[in-house]
């Protein structure tokens, strides 16, 4: 997709190399630390971005279809009611290119870009303790110095191609969907072949199949998915927004995860089945993540998640009128919502076009990719195109694979060996001045992300505020404060159904070899921002400040 918003100058290669602070990542989150870090404190304050624009994950994923889960009025900043007046959304959910027009508004609405230096990837980042600095090194070989160190990389940002022998051989394109050409993909007259089947591939489907002579979609777990119904925005829900921006800012304050609606105080198990299929029709209807809100319980108590979990199913064999399709899209393995749950625009209705065909790895998996397409244990598949809709090496990847060194020679790879281990997933024990935004063990991926991006960031700004006015130096996470935090973290997982999808990226299981630990934090938004600043009160327990 080509995007005018993305042909940037790049103002910032000038030779200063030593700053108060770096940051790596220019999307939601960089972009706001740079301001609260440059702006609110006076620091000085270099951003490192490896995309030739900011954006983050919305610059990366320029699949068909990509568009956010989130509603677009809860979907961006809230720390400048002005700027909240200024931005107006067009769609109930907000697509991908008017998300970069946003951020790229964002980064000119407060002078941001001067200090953001573009296509520079961050490829080692050592902590030297005499100097009380860390020492990071790009791929192009320059070389920055500053006290504080704050990876701002997001959690899905490191592309998963499956390591299926033979696509070398491969005579067509193929594309992971995190990593799409600007200039867009032609699939006309094309036979397409999509692996993958979370919220991407569900996205990607129905798009790619309006055009593609044939789509043949590859499903490995079979996914639930709810209705989005994305629909322009009133001239009178825009007046709204624009009329209490105080109020949308408290209530992702005030909600489990961030997001605009509250969780219904009812319990699935205790509401009469006939009462509970109205409820559940009424939220499909309504469409988008808010159908997990019909129940209090639903991510609880796994017989008040089936009762979900049986109405998406019947759904789905209702709309997909060839049984047999029907039948591999609805037998699902896991609790509805264990996995990140996707929202979509016609996805099953896609299965009833004449071209799309299905294919079960389940029952057959892929054995290779050979010169015409894709070889199952079964049968093969020639395609003009593979699109790799295989996800992420999600929460951990994006950091681990910036080389991080701490204290006495420490790598985060073996600090992080047997899974992520972090205090509040803000910091590491061994790593001083080293800030994770949304790192593993924070709410993140469970929340709506820029409300978990602003507490953090808002967080880490007030923590070197501290540091500065105490006449501190340095910060650092304590490993018994880590341990206990990463027992919380397990503990807040095992009273969900959560672990119950052992084979979802939450827990890292869409990577062979890497470990597998929960590593979002499901205790919910509310509760983690109350700790974070009772330890912020506290004097920062459980760090160690000198
Ligand atoms: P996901 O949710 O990780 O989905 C990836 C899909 O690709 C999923 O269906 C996987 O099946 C499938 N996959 C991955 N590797 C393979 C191989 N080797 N063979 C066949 N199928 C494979 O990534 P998305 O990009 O859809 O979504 C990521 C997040 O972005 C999303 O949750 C939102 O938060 C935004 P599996 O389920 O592992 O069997």
């Amino acid at each position: 997709m080509a995007n005018e918003t993305t042909a940037q100058v790049n103002p910032s290669k000038d030779h200063k190399s030593e700053f108060d602070a770096l940051v790596v990542g220019a999307g939601f989150a960089g972009l706001y630390q740079l301001h609260c870090l440059r702006d609110r404190l006076g620091l000085s304050v270099k951003v490192l971005e490896a995309g030739g624009g900011v954006g983050g994950t919305w610059y990366w994923n320029r699949y068909p279809g990509a568009r956010c889960d989130s509603e677009s009025h809860v979907y961006w900043y809230t720390f400048s009611p002005e700027l909240m007046r200024e931005w107006e959304w067009s769609e109930r959910y907000p697509g991908q290119a008017e998300i970069l027009r946003y951020l790229n508004f964002v980064a000119d609405r407060f002078d941001l870009r001067k200090d953001i230096q573009l296509d520079t990837r961050v490829v080692a980042a050592t902590y030297d303790a005499a100097a009380n600095r860390w020492r990071v090194r790009t791929e192009a070989g320059q070389t920055f110095t500053a006290k504080f160190l704050i990876t701002a990389v997001g959690c899905l940002s490191t592309a998963n191609v499956p390591n299926i022998p033979g696509l070398e051989d491969f005579a067509g394109e193929w594309y992971h969907t995190g990593q799409w050409p600007h200039e867009g993909v032609d699939f006309t007259g094309k036979r397409v072949g999509m692996i993958g089947t979370g919220s991407t591939g569900i996205q990607a489907a129905p798009v790619i199949a309006a055009s593609a002579e044939h789509l043949t979609v590859f499903q490995r777990t079979a996914n639930y998915s709810v209705p989005a119904r994305n629909a322009p925005l009133t001239a009178e829900f825009l007046r709204y927004v624009k009329d209490n921006t105080g109020e949308i800012r408290a209530i992702t304050h005030e909600t489990l995860n961030g997001m605009g609606f509250r969780i219904e105080e009812r319990l699935a198990v205790e509401t009469h089945p006939d009462d509970r299929e109205s409820l559940y029709e009424a939220a499909w209807e309504r469409g988008g993540l808010q159908f997990r809100a019909v129940f209090q319980d639903m991510l609880t108590d796994k017989k008040a998640n089936d009762t979900a979990a049986d109405f998406i199913k019947r759904k789905i064999r209702s709309i997909v009128t060839d049984p047999e399709k029907a039948a591999i899209l609805s037998d699902i393995d896991h609790p509805y919502a264990a996995k990140r749950p996707p929202i979509d625009t016609d996805y099953f209705e896609t299965y009833n076009r004449p071209n799309v065909s299905l294919v079960d790895l389940r029952q057959a998996p892929i054995e290779r990719i050979s010169r015409v397409g894709i070889r199952t244990t079964e049968a093969e598949y020639p395609v003009d195109v593979i699109v790799f809709a295989t996800g992420f090496d999600a929460m951990t990847g994006p950091t681990l694979r910036m080389n991080i060194s701490g204290r006495d020679g420490l790598t985060l790879k073996d600090a992080w060996g047997a899974g992520p281990v972090t205090y509040l997933g803000l910091q590491v024990a061994g790593f001083p001045n080293l800030f994770t935004i949304t790192g593993p063990g924070s709410p993140s991926v469970l929340t709506n992300m820029p409300v978990a991006i602003e507490q953090h960031v808002d967080w880490i700004t007030d923590c070197i505020k501290y540091l500065n006015q105490k006449g501190l130096d340095r910060v650092e996470a304590r490993a018994d404060a880590a341990d206990r935090w990463v027992a919380e973290v397990n503990e807040m997982a095992n009273k969900t159904v959560f672990p119950l999808a052992t084979h979802s990226w939450y827990l890292g299981a869409n990577i062979p070899g890497k470990p597998r630990v929960f590593m979002p934090y499901a205790g919910g938004m509310v509760r983690y921002r109350q700790i974070c600043a009772e330890v912020a009160a506290g004097g920062y327990e459980g760090f160690t400040l000198s």
